[in-house]
């Protein structure tokens, strides 16, 4: 019987591209989001290959993200594999010309909402001595870029509990590690831009970005090494991007 993975942000990107491929996989998968349509499309899809339950809440409502997980019934209540995904830019304003509630959104999703989805699961990590959880970061977790301020601080933040989260863990036998992306093709600038399809668009033209399925296939490599091998951070760029500010779109 393979593990259970749960994933928060599965209904699109990077989230969705990796319970498609842990699906074909056979592993039993919780997934969360709050768009239930997509939700349900994703149980419609991917039953056909494994056991799914989905998992309607924002993280950032933390009564939400722990009555949802405690609702889970028995065959997804042990969960061995946590993907720490759901999160987004909102916004990219100098510092000066910031939108207060873009800087909440970011700080309350990417960052607190990543500590209340972990601190519903890690107890059961903990009691069964074993779990892997999987932080999401950024390169913008790694290095700021102009007009990135909060969101590069919400990434930094992530790295940080990522580093947090495996000494206080390590006590307990939990791998924990970060995966963090460069430039993704996703639903990210869109949210980021708020629907001017065309701005988000221009991120990635006139190169190939990595795909969603990119990194999906990294998690799932993270995942699968034998026990005693803990990816503790990884970076991934597409080959086109040297650090934020250098793409080349003459490659
Ligand atoms: P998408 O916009 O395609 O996906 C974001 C996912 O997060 C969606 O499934 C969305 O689901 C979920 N989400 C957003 N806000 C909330 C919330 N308040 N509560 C619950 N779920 C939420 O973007 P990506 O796939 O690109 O982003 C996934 C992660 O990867 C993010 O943490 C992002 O910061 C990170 N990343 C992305 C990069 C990129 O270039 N695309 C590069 C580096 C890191 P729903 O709207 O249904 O709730
Ligand atoms: C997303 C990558 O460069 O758009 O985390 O901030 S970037």
């Amino acid at each position: 019987m393979k593990k259970t993975v749960f994933i928060t942000g599965a209904t699109s990107g990077i989230g969705k591209a990796t319970a498609e491929l842990f699906a074909k996989q056979g592993y039993p998968l919780v997934l969360c989001g709050r768009r239930q349509s997509r939700l349900d499309e994703l149980n419609q899809e991917l039953s056909s290959h494994t056991k799914v339950h989905t998992l309607n809440f924002d993280v950032r409502d933390k009564a939400a993200v722990q009555n949802a997980i405690d609702s889970l019934p028995s065959p997804f209540k042990e969960i061995s594999i946590l993907v720490n995904n759901a999160g987004n830019a909102h916004g990219m304003d100098t510092i000066q010309e910031g939108n207060l509630e873009d800087w909440d959104a970011m700080l309350d999703i990417n960052v607190k909402g990543l500590l209340y989805v972990s601190k519903a699961i890690i107890p059961q990590m903990i009691a069964n001595k074993s779990g892997h959880i999987i932080n999401i970061g950024s390169t913008a977790g790694k290095e700021v870029y102009p007009k990135g301020n909060v969101y590069c601080a919400s990434k930094h933040a992530v790295d940080a509990i990522n580093q947090g989260m495996r000494m206080d863990l390590n006590q307990h036998g939990i791998r924990v590690g970060a995966v963090n992306p460069g430039l993704v093709e996703t639903e990210f600038s869109a949210v980021r831009f708020k629907g001017d399809e065309q701005r988000a668009e221009n991120v990635y033209k006139g190169f190939q970005a990595l795909k969603p399925e990119d990194i999906a296939d990294i998690i799932h490599f993270v995942v699968t090494r034998p026990y005693h091998v803990n990816i503790a951070d990884l970076v991934v760029m597409p080959t086109a991007q040297a650090s934020s500010t250098i793409v080349n779109k003459n490659l």
